[in-house]
Order: C-alpha cells, then sequence, then structure tokens
C-alpha cells in the first residue's frame, strides 16, 4: 500500500515505519492518523515472516511535535470527541499489537508524539530527544491516551506535574523514571531498536504475544492479570514452540520457533 505521510520499509523481517512530515516536524495530521490506522489493521505486518516494527520521525527534529495544531481551529467538541476517540483506537491497536513495536525517538516527542511513543511496547531515544504534554499551553487536555499512560511511566506525582505545567524533560529524565529502555546516540539509534526486535524474534512468538496482552491487562483489568496469566500458561503449555523449546533447551541446541 502506498502512503503519503509514512514511508514503509522492510529490512531483515523488521519494519521501519517513519513518520515523514519532517516539515512539519512530523505532526500527526488526520491523514497520517488514517494512514496508521491502515498500516495497523492491513494484514501486512501481522505477516509470520514479520518480527516487529520500528516507528520513528523523519528528519533530525522530530520524533513527532504533537496532533497537527493547524487542523485544530475547525474543531468543537463533538468533533474533538470524535477525533480523539480514533486516537485512541490506532494507538491501542499499537499498544495491543502482537508483536513487538518499538520507538526510536530523536528530537520531539510531545503530545501526540509523547503518547505514540507511550503506545509503543518499547523505547529507545536519543540523549537530545524531548518530551512533554504541553497541551495545556493549547488550553485542552492530551487526547490520545496521554493522562493515562504518562502515569503509568512516571508516576502519578510526576505525571500531575508534567500534565500540568507543559514542561518538557529530556531523555536522561525519561530513563531514570522508566519511560525508556535505553538512551543511544543518534548513530546507534536504529540499530539498537532493530537489536532489541531481533533478539525476541528468537524467542517463541505466541509466548511474546501472550506477555503483550498480559502486561496489558494489569493496566486495562487489573483485576483479571492473575487469572488471564493462568489461562496463558496452560495454552501456551499446548504450543508446537513450547514443545521446540523445551526439548531444544535438554538437547543443548537453539530452538527453532514456528509461532505455533
Ligand atoms: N502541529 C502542526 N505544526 C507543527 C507542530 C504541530 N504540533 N509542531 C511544529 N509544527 C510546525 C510549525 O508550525 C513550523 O511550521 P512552519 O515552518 O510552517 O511555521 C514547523 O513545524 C517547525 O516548528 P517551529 O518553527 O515551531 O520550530 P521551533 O524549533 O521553533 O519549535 C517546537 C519546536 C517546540 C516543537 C514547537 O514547534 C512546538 O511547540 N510545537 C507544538 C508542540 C505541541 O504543542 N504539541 C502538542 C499538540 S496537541 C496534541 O498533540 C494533542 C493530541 C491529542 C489530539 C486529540 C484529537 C484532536
Amino acid at each position: 500500500m502506498q502512503y503519503d505521510n509514512l514511508l514503509v520499509e522492510e529490512r531483515e523481517g523488521i519494519i521501519l515505519l517513519t513518520i515523514n512530515r519532517e516539515k512539519a516536524l512530523n505532526a500527526l495530521n488526520t491523514q497520517t492518523m488514517l494512514e496508521l490506522f491502515q498500516f495497523f489493521s492491513s494484514d501486512y505486518p501481522k505477516s509470520d515472516h514479520i518480527k516487529g516494527i520500528v516507528i520513528t520521525g523523519a528528519g533530525d527534529r522530530a520524533f513527532v511535535a504533537g496532533a497537527d495544531i493547524k487542523e485544530f481551529l475547525d474543531l468543537d467538541p463533538k468533533k474533538g470527541a470524535e477525533m480523539a476517540k480514533r486516537g485512541h483506537d490506532i494507538f491501542f491497536m499499537i499498544e495491543q499489537f502482537p508483536k513487538p513495536v518499538v520507538a526510536a525517538i530523536h528530537g520531539f516527542a510531545l503530545g501526540g508524539g509523547c503518547e505514540l511513543a507511550m503506545a509503543c511496547h518499547l523505547r529507545v531515544a536519543t540523549p537530545e530527544a524531548r518530551f512533554g504534554q504541553p497541551e495545556v499551553n493549547l488550553g485542552i487536555v492530551p487526547g490520545y491516551g496521554g493522562t493515562q499512560r504518562l502515569i503509568q511511566y512516571l508516576g502519578k506525582t510526576r505525571a500531575l506535574e508534567y500534565l500540568m505545567t507543559a514542561d518538557l524533560f529530556d531523555a536522561h529524565q525519561a530513563l531514570s523514571w522508566g519511560l525508556l529502555n535505553h538512551v543511544v546516540p543518534r548513530e546507534s539509534l536504529l540499530d539498537t531498536a532493530f537489536g532489541l526486535i531481533q533478539k525476541i524474534a528468537s524467542k517463541g512468538p505466541v509466548a511474546i504475544s501472550k506477555i503483550i496482552e498480559l502486561v496489558n491487562v494489569y493496566f486495562s483489568n487489573p483485576g483479571e492479570g492473575f487469572a488471564r496469566e493462568l489461562e496463558a500458561f496452560g495454552a501456551t503449555t499446548g504450543t508446537r514452540d513450547f514443545r521446540e523449546g523445551a526439548s531444544a533447551f535438554i538437547e543443548k541446541r537453539p530452538a527453532k520457533f514456528t509461532g505455533k
């Protein structure tokens, strides 16, 4: 599929998805959100040979500087709520995607950009990356899940401060607070993101998809987590991957998983 605002490249079974609106600091306009929806709902990223997805921003200045503010003046309560709902749906698709999705962040990750990064499973960033939810500067609240996910990573105390002051924070703060997995130089950014996915791809794919599901359940349905883990554990013992993983350990050889 051809996209106007996304670049889609495949390298060794990993998709590099680039938000490609460099002149607007990769702001998420309606068309880009539609294309993200089309991409994540298509069969291609779910194909057996795809190991995972790295999301990044074009150019050197931004991962994504937010939703496109130039589209905001037409908003009213009905349109605003509908637009935010579409964003929620897309970011839930990313959060629940059954293969690893890694955000590779350089420059600004603000508003909807910070929210996109938080919806990914893992995040790596350059030391120069800057994060924030500056929506209150515009007199609005975050609308793509930021009020909920920022608490998950920063805790209530810090989340309230950064949501209410609109202050930005840097990559080292984000690392120490648990928002980032790694901070690496610009030249290593994509390699680090790809390396994480390659490492995960050597594990049992069914188990990986269940891990993603179970960790998300902790936040979406906290009372159900332990019960869902029991179910998932039982289910994974019924897979061919489990037979292969256990046999490979006993036979002292690398496992060859098939995702079945
Ligand atoms: N939307 C549209 N255009 C943008 C955006 C944006 N979010 N951010 C930057 N741009 C554009 C600028 O307008 C400018 O374009 P032009 O050259 O045509 O004037 C170009 O990108 C470069 O930006 P600047 O000249 O401003 O660059 P600076 O280095 O001076 O500043 C900043 C960089 C600090 C990142 C600054 O651009 C900025 O503050 N951007 C806005 C950040 C922001 O407020 N983000 C949050 C937006 S709201 C949001 O994300 C809500 C999500 C939920 C939506 C729910 C449904 C509606």
